[in-house]
């Protein structure tokens, strides 16, 4: 994978087929700034169209995701401009464009739109003590990239309703407890090691039924249940058309590894 040079991220490829985003804006606590949020769309379009990568790790550093929007770049904004420039819009680009699963890494802040970010990756990993929050409640205004949808869905609506309305912030053991996080880690090492296995274990499959099985999971937070099952039947029928669904089922009659050939 050939590598463009950032200001505000890092990429790399610590894996085979595993490709890494780094936010590395260390002087603002990685604040989402608009030209951040460019440069994290682009990494992750690379990585998509890459025929090397086959699942892509997004991660802060050990103090800070992403302490949120940023708030000196918000401040002076108005209503016609955030409005006519559809300003917040392109952060969802991750949600929608991307089809490869995005393992979120998170140790420290994250806090307003860094937790927001965090929320619309795939598999949330964080450390015991990553420090999860809205709290735009303090800044006069409310969240604005999913988080209210996200985090209620993720967690319910009484402890949702409490967060966002009090600003209080919240634990990585506390996001793994409500069933935000699937796992945590005691360390920001063990954090990045665990994302790299597991990462690793998604690129060992087949491209085509990683990317389905992503498709279908993230479809149950759209469609009501008997149209998403519906939506889920009609994917995996189709996989009978993928070359890998006979490779996968021959290997295994044969007692075999199965030599996916993403077609
Ligand atoms: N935006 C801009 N700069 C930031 C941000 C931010 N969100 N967070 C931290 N920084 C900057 C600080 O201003 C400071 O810069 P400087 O050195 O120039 O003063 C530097 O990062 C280091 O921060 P601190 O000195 O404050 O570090 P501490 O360790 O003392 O505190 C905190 C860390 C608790 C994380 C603290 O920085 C903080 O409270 N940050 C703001 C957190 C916050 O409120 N986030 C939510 C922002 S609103 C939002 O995200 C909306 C998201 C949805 C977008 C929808 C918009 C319509």
């Amino acid at each position: 994978t050939p590598f463009r040079s950032y200001e505000f991220i890092e990429t790399s490829q610590p894996r085979p087929g595993v490709g890494q985003v780094t936010l590395n804006r260390p002087k603002a606590l990685n604040a989402l700034c608009s030209p951040l949020i460019a440069e994290l769309n682009q990494a992750l379009a690379d990585f998509d169209a890459s025929p090397d990568v086959r699942a892509i790790l997004l991660t802060g550093s050990q103090k800070a995701f992403a302490a949120g929007a940023d708030i000196k770049e918000m401040a002076p904004l108005t209503f016609s401009e955030a409005y006519t420039t559809s300003f917040i819009e392109s952060w969802s680009s991750l949600t929608t464009n991307v089809k490869k699963p995005i393992i979120a890494a998170v140790s420290g802040h994250a806090l307003g739109g860094g937790c927001e970010l965090a929320l619309m990756c795939d598999v949330l990993y964080c450390t015991e003590t990553a420090n999860f929050g809205q709290p735009e409640i303090k800044l006069g205004t409310i969240p604005g990239a999913g988080g209210s949808q996200r985090l209620t869905r993720a967690i319910g609506k009484a402890r949702a309703m409490e967060l966002i309305l009090t600003g209080k912030n919240f634990t990585g053991r506390e996001a793994f407890e409500w069933g935000v996080a699937a796992r945590t880690f005691a360390t920001w090492d063990e954090l990045l090691e665990g994302s790299l296995k597991t990462a690793e274990t998604i690129a060992s499959y087949s491209k085509v039924a990683v990317m389905a099985a992503k498709e279908v999971v993230n479809k149950s937070q759209d469609l009501p249940l008997r149209d998403g099952v519906e939506y889920e039947r009609r994917v995996f029928h189709s996989l009978f058309g993928s070359n890998d669904q006979k490779v996968g089922m021959k290997a295994f009659a044969e007692k075999k590894k199965a030599e996916w050939t993403d077609n």
